[in-house]
């Protein structure tokens, strides 16, 4: 029995696959973890649809009834968020459990790099990556995210990451595993309510062109790895970063004062940060959420070009 088994590649996504027509995957986690009902699946659908305007096919990636999904239907998609933090949320190490007992699991970036790579989808977009954790010196915090990005060939276009982390931490981690990060339009990495975070990248590209071309160079060479796209959020819906990062300030004192730990200290910063710069941040998050599909469909489509 092969991985195979476990996989339903949703008919539409199977045929643009086979055909060469270029495929973008997209998280469950940021539409049950990541965002409030129904914000989350009115979110998620714009997103499917702004990756079809832009010429490409949208696979969002999910594990329901212990089957790994690529593709939903829009009633998973509502499933999904109406169901929100009751569903278990899924990194490779829980993977072969959700499956054994026939779970659903929401996919964090790290599950559905594995999904989409077993699938044969090469391009995948989110909002935010987890990282190395500030203090993760002491608390050994660093998100399998890093690990698979090391490991499995798929680009992630993403809008950076929080500075919930420690993001000079997070490009050393991702420099040791030999993983490019690529700033689009920009030398500086963003994180993610911002443009800016003090952090350069390795490499600036402007184009989908030029995303597509490096990443097919990457997979001729079998270097193995994923590759970083970072693209900043639109101007228009940037946060101020006093603002921003008093919030995140006090989240993480909150998490450690609670004792926080493990799988729930990400999404319980992320909840608190919510919290604390009320719906301001919802929808900077949703618009750079659009903005990264539109970069990943323009690429996908750009990469099939090339092959
Ligand atoms: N960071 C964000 N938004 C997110 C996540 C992280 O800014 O939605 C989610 C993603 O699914 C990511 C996961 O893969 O959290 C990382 O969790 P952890 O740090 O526990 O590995
Ligand atoms: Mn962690």
């Amino acid at each position: 029995m092969n991985m195979n088994h476990y996989l339903d590649v949703n008919p539409e996504v199977a045929a643009a696959i086979a055909e060469g027509k270029p495929v973008v995957a997209l998280e469950s986690t940021i539409i049950s973890h990541g965002m409030p009902y129904p914000q989350n699946v009115e979110t998620a659908l714009n997103v499917e649809r702004i990756i079809r305007e832009n010429g490409a096919v949208p696979a969002t990636i999910a594990i329901i009834g212990g089957r790994l999904k690529a593709g939903l239907t829009p009633e998973e998609i509502e499933y999904f968020g109406k169901k929100g933090q009751a569903i278990t949320k899924a990194s490779r190490r829980d993977l072969a459990v959700l499956c054994a007992r026939g779970m659903d699991g929401a996919t964090t970036v790290t599950t559905t790099m594995m999904i989409a790579h077993m699938a044969g989808i090469r391009i995948f977009a989110t909002g935010g990556i987890g990282g190395v954790h500030r203090g993760a010196e002491t608390t050994m915090d660093v998100s399998a995210d890093l690990e698979e990005l090391a490991h499995t060939p798929v680009m992630v276009v993403c809008a950076g990451a929080k500075s919930i982390l420690d993001l000079g931490l997070t490009l050393e981690y991702l420099e040791t595993h030999g993983v490019p990060v690529i700033g689009y339009g920009t030398d500086e990495l963003p994180a993610f309510y911002t443009r800016k975070s003090g952090f350069n990248v390795d490499y600036r590209m402007d184009t989908p062109e030029e995303l597509a071309k490096a990443f097919k160079v990457q997979n001729d060479l079998s270097l193995g790895g994923g590759m970083l796209v970072t693209n900043p959020i639109p101007e228009a819906y940037a946060m101020d970063v006093e603002v921003i990062n008093t919030a995140i300030d006090e989240a993480i004192a909150q998490s450690r004062t609670l004792g926080i730990h493990g799988k729930a200290t990400t999404p319980f910063l992320l909840a608190k940060v919510k919290e604390l710069t009320g719906g301001d941040s919802l929808d900077s998050n949703i618009q750079l959420v659009y903005n990264n599909a539109k970069i990943a469909a323009l690429t996908a489509k750009a990469y099939c070009a090339l092959s």
